[in-house]
């Protein structure tokens, strides 16, 4: 996780320009909680090559988290995994035919040895992937587990007794 003195930084990745629309509320909830971030568009297969250099260079760069968004065939998550031992947080993306259950499935269904922590599909799940990242990381890092705890009080205070 993270070195001395250097603060942690996350890595949110996507198959395609497409996924940004939901993958920008994860870029947002990272934004609130005050953690840095580095933002890509890379696919697994039309941009293998890219792909493949971000994942390689991915721990010398810092880069303490990653989280990946992609639909369909969501292979983005499981193949950068497979490349570099920081962990990795899929987001499926909400598909036009399959509203997402095949980018689901094809995240969390990772076999044995590589795994990938899956969040729910679409914006619930690029704001959860954020609010996860935030976890794992507050646990060396005092001043993001300051903005979580504040954010979650935030939340709690937000929720009315009464419904109007
Ligand atoms: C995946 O294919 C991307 O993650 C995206 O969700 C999906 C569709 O991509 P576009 O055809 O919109 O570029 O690789």
């Amino acid at each position: 996780m993270s070195s001395k003195n250097v603060s942690p930084k996350v890595a949110i990745v996507m198959g395609s320009q497409s996924d940004y629309k939901t993958m920008k509320l994860c870029v947002k909830t990272l934004k609130i909680l005050k953690i840095k971030s580095e933002i890509k568009i890379l696919s697994a297969h039309r941009t293998p090559k890219r792909m493949y250099d971000f994942a390689k260079k991915a721990e010398r760069n810092n880069i303490s988290l990653i989280i990946a968004g992609a639909g369909g065939s969501a292979h983005l998550p499981g193949m950068i995994a497979a490349l570099t031992r920081i962990p990795v947080i899929g987001v499926p993306i909400e598909s036009k035919k399959l509203k997402g259950l095949d980018s689901l499935l094809s995240i969390v269904q990772m076999p044995k040895g590589i795994p990938v922590g899956t969040v729910a599909i679409g914006n619930d799940g690029a704001i959860n992937a954020a609010l996860l990242s935030a976890s794992i990381l507050s646990i060396s890092d005092k001043k993001i587990r300051k903005n979580l705890i504040r954010w979650r009080t935030k939340q709690t205070n937000s929720v009315k007794k009464k419904p109007k």
